[in-house]
């Protein structure tokens, strides 16, 4: 027998035994995302915003070199405490931190990575990783999208960031055969702002038409995820020409620093924050929340849809 070394907090493993929904919540977020303290007042509403709409949150994260499918307050506190020491996360560095007994926040990719071994297909966060803007030269593209071609979790995201290069995003999933829906939009949107100027491949109107969607995609044996692309709420959505302008002073400042690798968007976000005084963070805060409550309905909606199909 294998042992793997997962550690399923008690609510989520009794959630999945009796089939109840549970919905996966990044750490990456808390750790690099936020600025403490709003990170952890984050991480806490997110949970709870999880439970009034019917799942059980599980937050994920390596810790003492363990994958953690649900974490205790004390935990994420933590997490938001130590902030950007703690290691960023993402595939290639599982098998280091758990070989060495380590501490990890996870990113989309490795959240999605412990969400299937914990049996979790439903995913709610910010914003992904993507092809950065001068990928021809710098080869900066997110392990995260690599990752939705292979590992069968549904990610809950408000879209693209423009700190990335939107369409080649988009094309980069289309290469990797990743659906894109837009929940109650046709257009895919920018994180900050509703509308990218880029199509999805399908606007959802219903929860239970994205959980019909999950459900052929794995039943028919293609594999891998898929985005569900939830616009920030349109009160929250912030001017584009101040995001973008906002934006553009982070890159060139990124680019005079030298800033390379897994620091990119870690300090894109923080930049971004700062010159927007604070704005851009309010936003995220809000799209954040806003996802949850939409990846929580469809881990409801997508447990109803698994109980039938497997009752038939
Ligand atoms: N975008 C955000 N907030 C975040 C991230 C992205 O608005 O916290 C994090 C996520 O964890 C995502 C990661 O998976 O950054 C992508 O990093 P990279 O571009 O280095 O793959
Ligand atoms: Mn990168």
């Amino acid at each position: 027998m294998i042992h793997i070394p997962l550690d399923i907090a008690p609510e989520v493993a009794d959630a999945r035994s009796e089939h109840r929904p549970v919905l996966a919540l990044e750490s990456t977020i808390i750790s690099h995302g936020m600025p403490y303290p709003e990170n952890v007042e984050t991480a806490y509403r997110v949970e709870e915003i999880a439970r009034q709409e019917g799942a059980v949150p599980a937050t994920i994260a390596i810790l003492d070199g363990r994958l953690k499918a649900g974490l205790t307050p004390e935990e994420i506190d933590r997490l938001g405490q130590v902030g950007p020491k703690i290691a960023k996360a993402s595939r290639r560095d599982i098998p280091i931190l758990v070989a060495s007994n380590e501490n990890g926040a996870t990113t989309v990719a490795a959240t999605m990575i412990i969400a299937a071994l914990a049996g979790i297909h439903v995913f709610a966060t910010g914003g992904l990783g993507g092809v950065h803007r001068n990928a021809s030269e710098t080869f900066d593209i997110s392990a995260d999208l690599e990752e939705l071609s292979r590992t069968e979790v549904a990610v809950i995201c408000s879209g693209v960031k423009s700190i990335l290069d939107i369409g080649l995003t988009c094309e980069y999933l289309e290469t990797n055969g990743v659906p894109i829906l837009g929940y109650k939009t046709s257009s895919l949107p920018a994180f900050y702002n509703r509308d990218s100027g880029f199509p999805v491949d399908r606007q959802i109107d219903e929860v239970a038409e994205v959980a019909r969607i999950m459900m052929a995609q794995w039943t028919l044996g293609l594999g891998g995820g898929l985005i569900v692309a939830n616009p920030i709420p349109e009160e929250m959505s912030m001017e584009k020409t101040v995001i973008d302008t906002a934006i553009e002073e982070a890159l060139s400042e990124a680019e005079k620093k030298g800033v390379t690798g897994k620091e990119v968007t870690p300090f894109l976000l923080s930049k971004v924050a700062e010159i927007t005084k604070g704005d851009s963070l309010k936003a995220n805060i809000a799209l954040v929340h806003n996802n949850v409550r939409l990846g929580a309905r469809i881990a409801v909606s997508y447990s109803e849809i698994s109980a039938n199909n497997s009752r038939a």
